[in-house]
């Protein structure tokens, strides 16, 4: 066992997302399973013309598909599909137009047998994307812009994501400060939490994540990957999204989001050793390996 360990939660954890909607292809190296840390990556599926390292890339649902369905044979074991650019200043995208670009895609990674969540913070879109096949809601607004959201994770039996942001994607980068970000963003993940338990939702389905980048300066991001362990002590999995985000390319002088690969898997190699356990990334193969080796280093 690996008690004493500061990712001792992960096994737990283990259960907790294969558990309920689970068919997560946990990705544990062979032979290893009883006391190897175990993880699951979610691969970025943006149906955007606007995402800020892919937009346009796969705004054609075939193309959009495809890309999920490679991505699966990547490793993820779980699919990510959003319409709607969070990205720093990003204007909102009528529901409408959001449901066109990311039903067909649920649709057709849930009907090939892939494991989808829907990245929206909009309570139509939820509702439509589980009747596709979705399995998880990942809501950046951790069901704040849409309150019912958590009575329909309740009602359906799905899973959740909640992750902080600090206000809203148009504003957040506006000079963002926090007292303590660590502590801030726990307490303000408690509390979400509290209020969806509150509305019904088991707390078995719940998942967190501090929301790396949303409404946070290079330092802040730091400080909560250095400290990702006091998050992980609220004793849900914990999620992380540090693919190709800027303040890798503020570390590396600038490099650009295409070159910022390296750094993505530093801090999600990182973030597993501190006790995280869901990995959302871009580059499904490449950080996929560097987990499965650093997973099997840490607990071998
Ligand atoms: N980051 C992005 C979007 N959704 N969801 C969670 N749970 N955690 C994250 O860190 C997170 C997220 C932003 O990345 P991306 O989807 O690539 O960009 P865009 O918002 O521009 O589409």
């Amino acid at each position: 066992m690996i008690e004493g360990n500061p990712a001792l939660m992960n096994l737990r954890i283990l259960q907790a997302i294969s558990s309920g909607a689970g068919n997560a292809r946990l990705l544990t190296p062979d032979g290893h399973t009883s006391a190897v840390l175990a993880f699951t990556v979610m691969g970025v599926v943006n149906v955007t013309p606007d995402s800020f390292s892919d937009g346009g890339l796969f705004l054609d649902p075939r193309a959009a598909v495809e890309h999920g369905l490679r991505l699966r044979e990547d490793g993820a074991g779980i699919l990510d599909v959003g319409g709607e650019s969070t990205r720093p200043g990003a204007e909102p995208v009528p529901e409408e137009e959001e449901l066109e670009r990311v039903l067909p895609v649920v649709e057709g990674l849930a009907a090939a047998g892939g494991r989808v969540s829907i990245d929206t913070t909009k309570l139509g879109v939820a509702r439509a994307a589980i009747r596709a096949g979705a399995t998880v809601v990942n809501d950046v607004s951790a069901f704040r812009f849409a309150p019912e959201m958590a009575g329909l994770v309740a009602s359906e039996g799905v899973q959740c994501c909640l992750m902080h942001m600090l206000g809203e994607p148009r504003t957040m980068q506006a000079d963002p400060r926090y007292e303590d970000v660590v502590g801030e963003v726990k307490a303000f993940l408690e509390e979400r939490l509290a209020f969806a338990t509150g509305e019904g939702v088991p707390e078995e389905r719940v998942w967190l994540d501090p929301g790396i980048g949303f409404g946070k300066t290079v330092e802040h991001n730091l400080e909560l990957l250095r400290r990702l362990d006091e998050i992980v002590a609220i004793g849900r999995p914990v999620v992380v999204g540090t693919s190709r985000k800027s303040f890798l390319g503020k570390l590396t002088g600038g490099r650009a989001e295409d070159e910022r690969l390296p750094g993505t898997i530093a801090t999600n190699v990182l973030a597993l050793e501190r006790g995280a356990s869901v990995f959302r990334v871009h580059d499904v193969a490449q950080v996929a390996d560097a987990l499965r080796v650093a997973a099997a280093t840490v607990a071998p």
